[in-house]
């Protein structure tokens, strides 16, 4: 994935909001030269889990803390904060892995709930995936509504990449095999296939979804090489739950964030990773097709924790 490599400087443009994250209280509290004693540490796991950071990520970082103090590194709340972007990067450079493209074609499934972003990130990744000299597809199996097979059908004339598409309200898993069939026909290098989103409470959409996925799996062994859940990261805790259901009923192989542009949300990643153990493949940065990218663990955190404040 070098291709997205010269992008990532827009990274921190991108994740300005992000900067936001550090609010009010727990900004306060970085601040100050208070010494480190229990009733900072009650205080600071309870300002991580509003933030989004979840029980289990402000414990590993109540221990990292509390490691530092019994070496004597670290004595004031202030110094906790370098302390606190470190562990943020170290908590999730595991999670910072590219995109399984070694496939020919390597079909990627975009999933999620409604308005997360998924027509948007497979028209980025189809521009950047041909940007870097290889060939793609797209595929319309969002079918429920015509105006998304429109959607991308526009998207895909604007970067210039083919949509197979049938009739809107044709059954998705059909759709999704005249696309494999097509991309082997035609020795595509990957097929990006844009899914439906609902509700995620609706057990029929998960069905369908998970329909599509055999269909493809059946057709082609090794398929879907990646099945990504594209999650809108201003949902913040929500976002938690939608992946743990699409998780479930489908196995997913990654996560695509959306939206990091516009939100302070952002400590929901850690969780995420931290409690599904998911990938982070792509984060989207804003509406326009240069605005994707793969995820840096180093760079997210410097966003969220601002190394000059
Ligand atoms: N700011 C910002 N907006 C984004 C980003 N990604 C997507 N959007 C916007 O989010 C809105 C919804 O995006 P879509 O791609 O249509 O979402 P979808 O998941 O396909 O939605 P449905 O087809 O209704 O399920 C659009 O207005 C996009 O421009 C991002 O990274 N940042
Ligand atoms: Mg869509």
């Amino acid at each position: 994935m070098k291709f997205l490599a010269s992008l990532t400087d827009r990274l921190r443009d991108g994740l300005r909001r992000s900067h936001e994250f550090l609010g009010g209280q727990l900004d306060e509290l970085f601040a100050s030269e208070r010494p480190i004693d229990d009733s900072l540490f009650e205080e600071l796991e309870e300002l991580l889990i509003a933030a989004d950071l979840g029980v289990l990520v402000a414990e590993d970082f109540k221990h990292r803390a509390r490691e530092e103090v019994m070496f004597g590194t670290v004595t004031r709340a202030d110094q906790l904060r370098p302390l606190f972007r470190r562990f943020i990067a170290d908590t999730l450079r595991p999670a910072a892995q590219g995109l399984r493209l070694e496939h020919q074609p390597a079909v990627i499934l975009m999933l999620g709930v409604n308005g997360s972003g998924k027509t948007t990130t497979s028209a980025k990744l189809a521009a950047q995936l041909k940007a870097a000299g290889r060939h793609v597809l797209l595929a319309a199996a969002d079918t429920f509504r015509a105006a998304a097979i429109e959607q991308l059908e526009e998207w895909g004339r604007r970067v210039g990449v083919e949509v197979i598409r049938q009739e809107s309200g044709s059954d998705p898993a059909a759709v999704a095999f005249d696309a494999v069939r097509a991309a082997t026909a035609r020795r595509a290098d990957a097929l990006i296939v844009d899914t439906a989103g609902r509700l995620h409470t609706k057990s029929n959409l998960m069905d369908e979804l998970a329909k599509l996925t055999r269909v493809v799996a059946r057709q082609m062994p090794g398929a879907p090489h990646e099945s990504l859940m594209v999650l809108d990261a201003t949902t913040g805790q929500n976002g938690l739950s939608q992946a743990r259901l699409f998780h479930q009923g489908i196995g997913l192989t990654g996560l695509c964030l959306t939206k990091l542009d516009g939100t302070a949300k952002g400590g929901i990643v850690l969780r995420i990773h931290r409690e599904l153990g998911l990938p982070i493949k792509l984060v989207g940065v804003g509406e326009r097709v240069e605005d994707l990218q793969t995820f840096d663990a180093d760079r997210f955190a410097e966003a969220l924790v601002p190394v000059d404040q």
